[in-house]
């Protein structure tokens, strides 16, 4: 909406910046999102050796926090609040610094704020005024400074609002497109070159009228279409390298769905809680044994850089790669139906292809291509990020739309919003850097050791329930309940309490042993499927209400 392409995404110049401030991102556990970081430890460190900050606000003191030069806690769903407290500092104390950008629509946000005062919205994040004056102080006054959301902040009920102020925050200190601010990867392959900005909203769902995006639904939706009748009800599946039944809202209710199912197929590679309702699996080949270029995660990495991977085992007789399983699929369909297919190539011809039409390619003294690559097996560093926005944008007018009326639009629903009532629990998630989502947890290594499936509560939460550290308690929320061991910590901010998604394996059906021996349940058992970001129909899988009680 504000730049024109949904791949066209800022990122954190975490190498040149001398202020950082993190909201929602943990990328000590996750190696960053939407910032593509190897070593993100020594990055970091290397902010604060230069003379810089490190800020982390997040309702637990993550690992990424406890590395930080200060971190604040924040009630989980407040970061928008919070945000806007930030913004109307920056504004109302005459903090913001021009842009070299074309820009539309920045009065009409300074006027949109002008009530969002720190103090009004204090209590809304459970910040205290003051610091969030001085945060936007310290920001503004960073040579080079950066805001950074990831997670925390996207999954919550005004998630699309916090990641618009993110970008907003970087634009008005004129961080954004500036070495140390944000800056968009000039990847090798360049996917929003190649490719149309995008769609929002073209199209509803069936059932509850939740918004398309690039042909995609909000996967809360994905139940509910199976579940209600009446023309147009979903009655088969096919599931790609996902595993929702342990990463979407209220995983109990599209379990049952799937039963229900008159046919299902999963390409993957396991019989997990998902694929085990599949009529038919079709696993593909493992990592080792396809090529791999990773097309998403260099679009937004810290560098440019590039690298393609050959296979390192030979396909075993008779496998398939994933994309062959697809183009067969394509096949079956075509011959069934009568359609027409359009030819295909196989990837690494498609990469061969993308590079050299893209930046480094065949136009450029270095001539990337897959012959080229194949010089540089560990991948070839192609410079920091630079600015390239104003040349890049893809919006009607070439100018960066700071007040996108559908956002705008949406700030109703804020100002509508109850205020927090105190004493309730609220539920958020975590990422273990040995764990990936739902899998990675049938392979001993990566399972062995402390575990942490556990819930982490406040030992003063503890206290006023009569609860004790390692006991089990039983978790209750609108859609589910379960029972799993709490761990008091101080991490923690009292009132909040975290627990990983992915867990909760051992069920009937699935075939991974290791697995299956694994303590721990799904958060998204307790996750709410009706709990949406307004504008995206995203899940809010942060700040879910609970009660904790004994089991
Ligand atoms: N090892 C490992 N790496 C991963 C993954 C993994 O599962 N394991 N998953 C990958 C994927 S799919 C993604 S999308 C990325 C995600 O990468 P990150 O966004 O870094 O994700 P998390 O580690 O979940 O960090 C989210 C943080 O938000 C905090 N939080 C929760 N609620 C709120 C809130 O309301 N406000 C604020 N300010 N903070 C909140 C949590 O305490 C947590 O510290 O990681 C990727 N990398
Ligand atoms: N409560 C809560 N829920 C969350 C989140 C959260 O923070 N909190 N995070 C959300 C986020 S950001 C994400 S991205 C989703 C992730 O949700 P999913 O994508 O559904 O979860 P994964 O566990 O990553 O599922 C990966 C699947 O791919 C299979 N697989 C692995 N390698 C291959 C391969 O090479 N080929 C094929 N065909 N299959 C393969 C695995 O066996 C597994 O079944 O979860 C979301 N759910
Ligand atoms: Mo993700």
């Amino acid at each position: 909406l504000m730049y024109g392409h949904g791949l066209l995404l800022p990122i954190a110049d975490i190498d040149h910046t001398d202020f950082m401030l993190i909201l929602g991102g943990n990328p000590l556990a996750s190696n960053g999102s939407i910032m593509t970081v190897p070593d993100v430890e020594k990055r970091l460190k290397a902010i604060q050796a230069r003379g810089g900050k490190v800020v982390v606000v997040d309702p637990r003191r993550s690992e990424t926090a406890a590395i930080a030069d200060q971190h604040l806690f924040i009630r989980p769903g407040g970061d928008a609040a919070f945000l806007f407290g930030l913004l109307h500092t920056l504004f109302a104390e005459g903090l913001t610094r021009d842009s070299h950008l074309a820009v539309d629509g920045l009065e009409d946000v300074r006027a949109a704020v002008s009530e969002m005062t720190a103090d009004a919205m204090s209590p809304r994040c459970g910040v205290p005024a003051e610091q969030i004056r001085q945060l936007a102080r310290d920001f503004a006054a960073a040579e080079r400074g950066v805001c950074y959301g990831r997670m925390g902040i996207s999954t919550q009920a005004f998630g699309t609002l916090c990641h618009w102020l993110v970008q907003l925050i970087n634009l008005v200190t004129g961080n954004l497109d500036r070495p140390g601010g944000a800056l968009c990867t000039e990847p090798a392959l360049d996917l929003v070159a190649s490719t149309s900005g995008g769609s929002f909203n073209r199209w509803q769902s069936r059932v509850s009228q939740l918004p398309e995006y690039g042909g995609e639904l909000p996967v809360s939706a994905l139940a509910e279409e199976m579940l209600t009748p009446g023309e147009g009800q979903i009655k088969a599946l096919i599931t790609v390298a996902g595993n929702p039944v342990l990463s979407t809202p209220n995983g109990r209710q599209l379990d049952t769905a799937l039963e229900g199912l008159e046919f299902m197929v999963s390409v993957d590679l396991y019989i997990n809680e998902t694929t085990r309702h599949a009529d038919l699996i079709l696993p593909s080949t493992s990592a080792l044994e396809n090529d791999h270029y990773d097309t998403t995660f260099n679009m937004f990495a810290v560098r440019n850089v590039t690298r393609f991977n050959r296979a390192i085992l030979a396909k075993p007789e008779g496998a398939l790669h994933d994309w062959e399983i697809f183009v067969g699929l394509a096949q079956a369909f075509a011959l069934k139906t009568g359609r027409e297919l359009k030819p295909t190539m196989p990837p690494a011809q498609m990469v061969d292809r993308g590079l050299r039409a893209g930046l480094y390619g065949d136009a450029s003294p270095l001539k990337l291509s897959l012959e080229t690559l194949a010089q540089y097996p560990h991948g070839l560093d192609l410079g920091p990020l630079k600015p390239n926005l104003a040349k890049r944008l893809k919006t009607f007018n070439q100018r960066v739309q700071a007040a996108p009326p559908v956002i705008l639009a949406d700030l109703a629903r804020f100002a509508g919003e109850p205020s927090p009532q105190a004493g309730g629990l609220m539920l958020i998630g975590r990422r273990h850097v040995r764990s990936n989502n739902s899998w990675m947890h049938n392979f001993h290594r990566l399972v062995k050791g402390k575990p942490r499936h556990q819930l982490l509560m406040h030992p003063d939460d503890l206290l006023s329930r009569g609860l004790m550290d390692g006991q089990r308690v039983r978790v209750s929320s609108r859609v589910g309940v379960i029972e799993v061991e709490v761990m008091g910590s101080i991490e923690m901010m009292p009132g909040v309490v975290s627990l990983p998604h992915g867990w909760g394996h051992g069920r009937p059906g699935v075939r991974m042993d290791i697995a299956t021996a694994q303590p721990g349940e799904s958060a998204n058992d307790l996750t709410d499927e009706r709990a949406l970001d307004g504008i995206s129909g995203n899940a809010v899988l942060n700040g879910v209400p609970v009660t904790v009680a004994a089991a």
